[in-house]
């Protein structure tokens, strides 16, 4: 069924760029609705962050049963998670197994990146080119590109000089790497560092981790899922739901409403304790409601963290090489772990300060820094993302007047609810810049996102509309609220992907690109503005 009558036969209804979590299900979602619909996604199948990531270790850091798609019972029922954080090949299983189930791929072109979008003021439509050359029009365009999809490399000088086997864990390949015998060298330690290097320590035959910057990580407590618990899981899928629908990032873990510092020392530290040997990321989103706004509650909790640090590493040179100074716990995200700070203790592993004596170039055998050369068999760069903005600065999308998102967003996004940008009308964006489901248990926020846009297509086909922009007034108003929410938290004070840092990006502008309110105050805005027939909309 289509929006309109008089639709020419090659305009679909919508275009949804990306095949991850948020495409697959606002895929699902529109089809139901009897709209046309297509995919375009670069990977050659289904799972979006989970298909490219397949670096070893890789893994959630979501409860499992928390992560998976929450909208069909039947499949709920159906899917059993091994792990109570599972890893990334049975995360990739999981997502072929629901666009098998929901028949999704008929509808998505792989192997196909989207190059430009354009919006058509006089048709009321956009046009995608991809890189292959293939065009296609609908009236709505949908992004569902992931806000960490766009890798980085560093700006050494000899990149494609090195002789060994070199990936970035977004680009690892699809076959085993084999790392016994080997010199492996890793550089980076945020989240996928430290999953990549506690994997990689246990084959390797010698492994340097070259850092800059030391986090504060924290044990993830995986385990195998057994039988009584699986049913246990099964049989509770609404409260695990309904946990995650209250609280501030949609985990299990919901902040506990006491100040650091109206308890005794002693009733701090037993809480801390008891958080740290618990799994998951408790100790970050369910600690006192003060840890990431009042800095003296921040300092108290990173002292305990850098307790934690020093007494797990045996030799306290490298221990204080580990612990992070130059910001609080929980300000950048924190990784989770598995024997990471052990990782330090085994002979075989050596750790390279980079902030101290930079590396200076990469050389046909390693890395060179300001005073040493690392020969290496293998090098991964663990090294992050052009977060938030980089996956839709790679695609050309022209609006309005032929200005590019690019140009609008270069002193930082500007949007009304994260999901729309004046001069862009009918371009939808899930999980984009200023959405809550950008610091979020993803996959719960996409949910709320996607339904929310569904929600809205259906409303614009009954009343007729076939034309969506946010007003001025609208997208300052809430441009403002993000940046306002922010300056609140510790967040905003500590250079992060969140703030769009990236050392490899200079040009890149330092803004907050998340959404810190939270996703039940985010939800209930979002309800409310549907309530009230989209306000803050423009409808036509
Ligand atoms: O990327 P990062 P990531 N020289 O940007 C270093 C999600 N995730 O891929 O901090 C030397 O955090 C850089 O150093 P510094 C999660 O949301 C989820 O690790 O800039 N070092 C840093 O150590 C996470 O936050 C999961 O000083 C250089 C590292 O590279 C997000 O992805 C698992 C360098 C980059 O860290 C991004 O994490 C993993 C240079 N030139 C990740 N350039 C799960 O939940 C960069 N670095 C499953």
């Amino acid at each position: 069924m289509s929006t309109s009558d008089n639709r020419s036969k090659d305009r679909l209804d919508a275009i949804i760029i990306g095949a991850g979590i948020a495409g697959m299900y606002q895929l699902y979602r529109l089809r139901e609705l009897g709209f046309s619909v297509r995919v375009f996604e670069s990977g050659s199948d289904v799972g979006g962050t989970w298909y490219w990531n397949r670096y070893p270790g890789a893994r959630f850091d979501s409860e499992s049963y928390s992560y998976g798609y929450s909208f069909s019972e039947e499949l709920l029922q159906e899917w059993e998670w091994s792990e109570h954080f599972a890893p990334q090949p049975e995360t990739l299983r999981y997502l072929g197994f629901v666009a098998d189930k929901f028949d999704l791929r008929g509808d998505i072109t792989f192997d196909s990146r989207v190059a430009t979008a354009t919006f058509d003021e006089d048709g009321n439509f956009w046009e995608i080119q991809t890189e292959g050359g293939e065009r296609a029009r609908a009236t709505f365009l949908i992004t569902a590109v992931g806000p960490l999809s766009a890798p980085t490399l560093p700006r050494f000088e000899g990149l494609d000089s090195f002789v060994g086997e070199s990936h970035h864990t977004a680009r690892w390949p699809h076959e085993p790497v084999d790392f016994a015998g080997k010199r492996v060298g890793v550089i980076g330690t945020g989240a996928t560092g430290v999953q990549v290097i506690q994997e990689v320590a246990k084959t390797a035959a010698h492994l340097t981790v070259f850092q800059r910057t030391p986090n504060y990580c924290a044990p993830l407590g995986n385990r195998p899922i057994d039988e009584v618990t699986q049913k246990e899981i099964k049989d509770s899928y609404p409260e695990i739901f309904k946990k995650c629908r209250e609280s501030h990032g949609a985990f299990l873990h919901a902040s506990d409403p006491r100040s650091a510092l109206e308890v005794t020392p002693e009733e701090r530290e037993a809480f801390w304790e008891e958080l740290y040997s618990q799994p998951g990321f408790g100790i970050w989103i369910g600690n006192f409601s003060d840890i990431l706004i009042d800095q003296r509650a921040n300092d108290l909790v990173s002292d305990f963290m850098r307790r934690k640090i020093r007494e797990r590493v045996d030799d306290p040179e490298v221990a204080e090489l580990l612990v992070p100074r130059d910001h609080g716990f929980g300000t950048r995200r924190v990784p989770m772990e598995t024997r990471y700070y052990e990782v330090y203790n085994q002979k075989n592993v050596h750790l390279v300060d980079v902030k101290e004596v930079p590396i200076e170039r990469i050389i046909p055998k390693g890395v060179k820094t300001g005073n040493a050369e690392y020969e290496l068999d293998i090098l991964i760069y663990a090294t992050g993302f052009d977060a938030i903005t980089g996956s839709f600065d790679r695609i050309e999308f022209r609006g309005e007047g032929g200005r590019t998102l690019k140009e609008k967003w270069a002193d930082g996004p500007r949007t009304y609810l994260g999901i729309q940008t004046v001069g862009f009308p009918n371009l939808l964006t899930l999980v984009g810049p200023h959405n809550a489901a950008t610091f979020c248990n993803i996959p719960r926020c996409i949910e709320q996102n996607v339904e929310w846009v569904t929600d809205l297509l259906r409303y614009m086909r009954d009343k007729g509309h076939e034309r969506i922009a946010p007003l001025k007034a609208s997208e300052d108003e809430w441009t403002k609220h993000v940046y306002d929410i922010a300056a609140l938290s510790l967040l905003s004070k500590t250079d992060s992907w969140f703030m769009g840092v990236n050392q490899n990006l200079p040009d890149k502008k330092r803004t907050f690109l998340a959404y810190a309110g939270g996703s039940p105050a985010y939800r209930q805005k979002c309800d409310a503005v549907a309530a009230n027939g989209y306000e803050g909309f423009v409808l036509n």
